[in-house]
């Protein structure tokens, strides 16, 4: 079972926290994602974030209680600055454009730049279109470009609208599963290994022994 909130847990106890940082131009509607996703509410008006923000969540996924902290940073440029502080202990990233605006897709290569300047290399991360719903404004970034743009970044890619509660959800457990994936590809890893040491370490006391053995 994945995404559930854990209505009838104790708030502080979790077994993981995942930190996710939400980035993007200003307007694109990170704040508004964030805000369906953790307090199930829209604010049609633009109130830009100044500096930056965040949300708890906590989740279970998979049997475990997954504590997500969520900053949702500041588009302005002025900003950018914040927001790169917070790649560096993150374990995702929510990279937003808007499907109606075709500069804000234009400049997520320039934020792959400022994450990969900043971030760890085992940073995951999901390309978003949000604005999907677009009824007063026109969409003029169609799926398919998204998509190609996600395909070309080896990244997945999601199309959302926070208006309408349309893969708000999904997008947040997406990368919760791409995370907790890597995390216990890595634990098995060292799983693996510690098995390895720990025979080599038999074998060496092995061959001591039977050494001991041929004296006698
Ligand atoms: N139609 C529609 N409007 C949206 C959607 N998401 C956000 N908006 C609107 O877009 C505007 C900007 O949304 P915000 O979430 O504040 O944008 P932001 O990315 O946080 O902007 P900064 O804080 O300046 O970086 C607001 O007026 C939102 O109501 C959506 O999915 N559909
Ligand atoms: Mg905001």
């Amino acid at each position: 079972m994945a995404g559930n909130d854990l209505v009838d847990f104790p708030k502080n106890t979790y077994d993981l926290l995942f930190r996710l940082v939400m980035i993007g131009d200003s307007g694109v509607g990170k704040t508004a994602l964030l805000l369906r996703y953790a307090d199930s509410t829209f604010e049609p008006s633009f109130i830009s974030t100044i500096g930056i923000d965040f949300r708890i969540k906590t989740i279970l996924v998979e049997g475990k209680r997954i504590k997500l902290q969520i900053w949702d940073t500041a588009g302005q440029e002025q900003f950018h600055s914040v927001a790169s502080s917070y790649f560096r202990n993150a374990h995702g990233i929510l990279l937003v454009y808007d499907v109606t605006s075709a500069h804000t897709f234009m400049q997520v290569t320039r934020w792959i730049d400022r994450v990969k300047q900043m971030a760890p290399d085992t940073i995951k991360m999901v390309l978003v279109g949000n604005k999907c719903d677009s009824e007063e404004t026109v969409r003029v970034i169609e799926k398919a470009k998204g998509e190609a743009l996600a395909k070309e970044l080896d990244i997945p890619f999601l199309e959302t609208s926070a208006k309408t509660d349309y893969n708000v959800e999904i997008l947040f457990e997406l990368v919760t599963m791409m995370i907790l994936e890597t995390m216990e590809e890595k634990n098995a890893a060292e799983k693996k290994k510690d098995v390895v040491v720990l025979q080599k370490q038999d074998e060496v006391l092995l061959q001591k022994r039977n050494r001991k053995c041929c004296k006698n």
